[in-house]
């Protein structure tokens, strides 16, 4: 018997997903929202985060239940439920922080073979901002070629990935109160393979057996994917793609053309998307598609390496990660091109309902049906060229009885790198303080992360930026939540109408939207770099400003990992539901309460978008105060 399918207008708030979702039942295509449903209800251990698997004396679980008879208390080991939670919470914060810090490496070794003059394709785009970086670095730049500053630059960022150093390089970013205040807690980040490594160690049985500890050395592998291997990625992305410029593009499900080849990018590293849209813009590739009976070739972004090729080349997105299956369900995509994380292995399954091809290209993100094709930078202009080849030729495949585009693109404006925004205030971050202390914009909310279908789609994310901007607090986006600000139309200048007067008046001024597009996940390097900027600027710490930080609609390890070092660097962060750590009570209370006395800043968790920009709006209000402000 089939159980009873949800109402479709209780899974997204947009008509291009609620007509997809249609189309998927008519098609016989299962999505994620009817897998959550089958799922539910979850083990209620592990939404509590009572359960260990730590080792094979188990797997044990933990329940203070009275109906357990007081008798599952503690694991085989003797760890109990604060013990289990943090370990846990702890190994959880491990992936997020590898995920991101791989990417970096990934892109050090791009940058390696460029330099080794084996990355056919790849080039250093921004030489100025290499030479920046290498100042950073203390690489020597003067009279030096490109190519050499480059070598010492790689090997530096490399020297990050170790455990010889006693602070990653990019800690001179930070503001020097917060130095020394991770010294004196001892959670300065020294090296991402080393935090991560020792995280897995302190969980292993019988090491960390104290929560509070575990928990402090998770802020510190938080910090290390922070201020390094996020950091990393943006910044040698920027070196070899360029650095983004504010540049319009377009976004929803319209950007997927009925009369073209249709390409979309999702994962997260553009060194393999920047390729495969290079090969697509190539003159003799379009042609075989006009032989083909297409206009032309559009590559479409989906997730985060959507997002870096949106900030960097202007390339249109097709959605967010809820919208990954339905933007297949259109019948219309020739070729989903993938790398790696936040990629539904669901999308084999999906694809393979319609004439798309599932393309998988990297060796560490295999999917069991996927075409493979092996990147790495010495090949990557050639098969990228295969690709698109492919995409070209399944074109005189597509059933056109199948297709349904189901709407027409929205304006979005993006770019807004943080050199971007200096440079539209004028060189300086003078406008931008002045504006502050006058409290036109009264502070900052990076609004970060994904979808998650227990929420319905993109609510908390939309309704919170709106309640934000309305209570003139100007809104930095990264990740999925960019093309739900776009498709709410807050990333125009014109959606400075929802704003606040202030923000409605400095968003004129200077052409912009209330919500500014940073970038990718690993991007969210750029706002930290950004709190740092402005809290240098005032001499004080991360801490003291009237920023704050929320995922209301965040799923992965990652988000978790930019939670935690967002918190650790001094910034308050909402997330829209809690991590599973609801089984100890000591964890919680750390990181709803405990964390504010330790590190100045602590996690909230709300799942009503106008009560958490409440929060928000109370909190900066608190830190105007703090630094002479009219709140
Ligand atoms: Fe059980 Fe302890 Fe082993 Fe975890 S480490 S599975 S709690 S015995
Ligand atoms: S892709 S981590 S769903 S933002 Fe970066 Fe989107 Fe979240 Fe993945």
């Amino acid at each position: 018997m089939e159980s009873k399918k949800r109402d479709i207008n209780d899974m997204s708030i947009w008509d291009d997903a609620k007509s997809m979702l249609a189309k998927a039942r008519a098609d016989g295509v299962e999505t994620a929202w009817d897998r959550l449903d089958q799922q539910t209800p979850h083990c209620r251990f592990c939404e509590l985060g009572t359960t260990c698997r730590n080792c094979v004396m188990g797997p044990c679980r933990i329940s203070a239940k009275a109906e357990h008879g007081g008798k599952l208390s503690r694991g085989v080991c003797g760890a109990d439920a604060d013990v289990i939670v943090a370990r846990n919470f702890g190994r959880f914060i491990a992936g997020g922080s590898a995920g991101h810090s791989d990417h970096g490496r990934d892109v050090i070794e791009a940058l390696e073979a460029v330099v080794e003059g084996r990355a056919p394709g790849y080039q250093i785009r921004d030489e100025a901002k290499l030479r920046r970086i290498a100042a950073e670095l203390g690489v020597a730049t003067e009279g030096r070629d490109a190519l050499d500053v480059a070598a010492d630059v790689v090997d530096a960022c490399y020297s990050d990935f170790g455990s010889r150093r006693k602070a990653v390089n990019f800690l001179s970013r930070v503001p020097a109160k917060r130095r020394e205040l991770w010294e004196k807690l001892d959670i300065t980040p020294r090296g991402v393979d080393r935090e991560i490594a020792e995280m897995m160690h302190r969980t292993h049985m019988g090491c960390d057996n104290d929560a509070p500890n575990t928990m402090l050395h998770a802020a510190r592998c938080a910090l290390a994917d922070g201020w390094a291997g996020s950091m990393i990625a943006t910044e040698l992305c920027d070196v070899l793609f360029g650095t983004p410029k504010p540049k319009m593009s377009t976004a929803n499900l319209g950007v997927i053309k009925k009369d073209t080849v249709n390409i979309l990018v999702h994962g997260h590293n553009p060194v393999v998307s920047e390729m495969i849209l290079d090969a697509a813009r190539d003159p003799e590739m379009i042609e075989l598609a006009k032989k083909n009976g297409a206009t032309g070739i559009t590559v479409a972004g989906l997730c985060c390496t959507g997002n870096e090729l949106l900030m960097r080349q202007g390339i249109p997105m097709a959605g967010n990660h809820l919208m990954t299956e339905l933007a297949i369900v259109t019948g219309a995509v020739e070729v989903v091109v993938v790398d790696y994380q936040c990629i539904m292995p669901s999308l084999v399954q999906v694809a393979g309902c319609y004439h798309t091809r599932f393309i998988d290209t990297a060796a560490k993100a295999r999917f069991t049906g996927a075409i493979h094709f092996n990147f790495h930078p010495e090949n990557a202009r050639e098969e990228a060229r295969k690709v698109v080849r492919m995409a070209v030729d399944a074109f005189v495949e597509r059933d056109p009885k199948r297709v349904e585009i189901p709407a027409e693109p929205v304006s979005i404006m993006t770019g807004f790198s943080n050199e971007a925004i200096l440079e539209a205030l004028g060189g300086s971050l003078d406008p931008l303080l002045d504006a502050v202390k006058a409290g036109t914009v009264r502070g900052f909310v990076g609004v970060v992360g994904c979808n998650n279908p227990k929420i319905k789609h993109d609510s908390a994310n939309v309704g919170l930026m709106k309640a934000l901007v309305k209570k003139d607090i100007m809104v930095l986006a990264t990740g999925c939540v960019t093309t739900a600000a776009g498709k709410a139309g807050l990333l125009v200048p014109e959606g400075a109408s929802m704003a606040g007067p202030g923000l409605q008046s400095l968003c004129g001024a200077l052409g912009i939207p209330p919500v500014l597009h940073l970038g990718s996940c690993v991007d969210n390097a750029r706002i930290l770099q950004l709190c740092a900027l402005i809290a240098n600027a005032l001499g004080v710490d991360i801490s003291d400003l009237p920023v704050g930080a929320s995922s209301p609609e965040w799923y992965s390890e990652k988000a978790a990992a930019i939670g935690l070092y967002a918190v650790a660097s001094g910034i308050y962060t909402h997330l829209g539901l809690p991590p599973n750590i609801l089984g100890s009570e000591k964890v919680t209370d750390i990181a709803l309460n405990g964390l504010e006395q330790i590190v100045g800043a602590s996690f909230v968790v709300n799942d009503d978008p106008e009560k958490a920009a409440d929060l928000l709006d109370a909190r900066i209000r608190q830190k105007r105060q703090g630094l002479g402000l009219q709140p």
